[in-house]
């Protein structure tokens, strides 16, 4: 005959130990603490993303823009070959503007380097050469808008139509539609480029947009959106107006 004792010891020895409230309540502390550091993490990472980053090809107006946002003057520029750095307060947050060089041979290395700080990305576009250069513009947009960190953040894009004082100057829509049927030739171009150097890359992870579709910025995770500007003198011949960009950064 086996005694109570032993019987007993027998039960909590096979007893699973899922059903002990104990471990229940050890469990769902590990959990919370978890969720909350990673809730935490999650957090910091997005308050240290504080800059705009005012990229595009060179001459389309960058450094101007930056000059008149962060001095309000206007002032002659050169061709940046380095990038330009301000601070800027809107109502709710305390921003950097950083200007980066647009020259074909500096610009990737800039964009890396400040890539990962990026709350938003301002697009410069010159409204007057647009059509004449058209594939650079689709292509160093196409970059931007495929680069992993880029796709991870997902920061809000501000395509910048600038040069509008200019009498031919195209307006923002045309602009829009002008980019939109160049990507959907440049997509091409690019994925079947990547598959050929890396032919286990599948063609969806490398495809921007929809899969079948023509190419829309709306099909896109992160938000585009489209604006014109005039970085110009801001004598009657050659109006300021950066209402739209101003605006456009106040509600990062
Ligand atoms: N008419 C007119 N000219 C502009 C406007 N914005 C810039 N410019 C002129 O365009 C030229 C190039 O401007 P930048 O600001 O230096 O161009 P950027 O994009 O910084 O060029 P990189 O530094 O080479 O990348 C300068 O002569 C500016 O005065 C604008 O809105 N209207
Ligand atoms: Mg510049």
């Amino acid at each position: 005959m086996e005694s109570e004792s032993e019987v007993i010891k027998e039960k909590i020895h096979t007893e699973p130990v899922l059903n002990d409230p104990r471990y229940i309540t050890l469990l769902s502390v590990i959990v919370l603490v978890f969720t909350l550091v990673f809730w935490w993490c999650f957090s910091r990472r997005r308050h240290l993303r504080r800059s705009v980053l005012v990229t595009g090809l060179s001459d389309a107006g960058k450094t101007l823009l930056f000059v008149r946002l962060t001095y309000s003057q206007f002032r002659q520029t050169f061709t940046s070959m380095r990038e330009n750095i301000e601070e800027y307060i809107t109502s709710n947050n305390t921003l950097k503007i950083v200007d980066l060089p647009g020259q074909e041979r500096l610009r990737n290395k800039f964009f890396d380097q400040y890539k990962s700080s990026a709350k938003g990305i301002v697009y410069v576009v010159d409204s007057v050469t647009i059509q004449k250069e058209i594939r650079d513009v689709a292509e160093y947009l196409y970059t931007i808008l495929a680069d992993p960190v880029v796709q991870s953040n997902s920061p809000p894009l501000l395509i910048l139509c600038n040069k509008q004082d200019q009498p031919m100057a195209k307006g923002s829509q045309v602009i829009k539609n002008l980019l939109e049927k160049e990507i959907n030739l440049v997509r091409v171009t690019k994925s079947s480029q990547l598959e050929s150097v890396d032919p286990s890359q599948s063609s969806s992870a490398s495809f921007l947009g929809k899969m079948g579709r023509d190419f829309e910025f709306s099909h896109l995770s992160c938000r585009v959106d489209i604006a014109e500007s005039s970085a110009s003198t801001g004598d009657d011949e050659n109006p300021t107006d950066m209402k739209a960009l101003e605006e456009w950064i106040s509600k990062l």
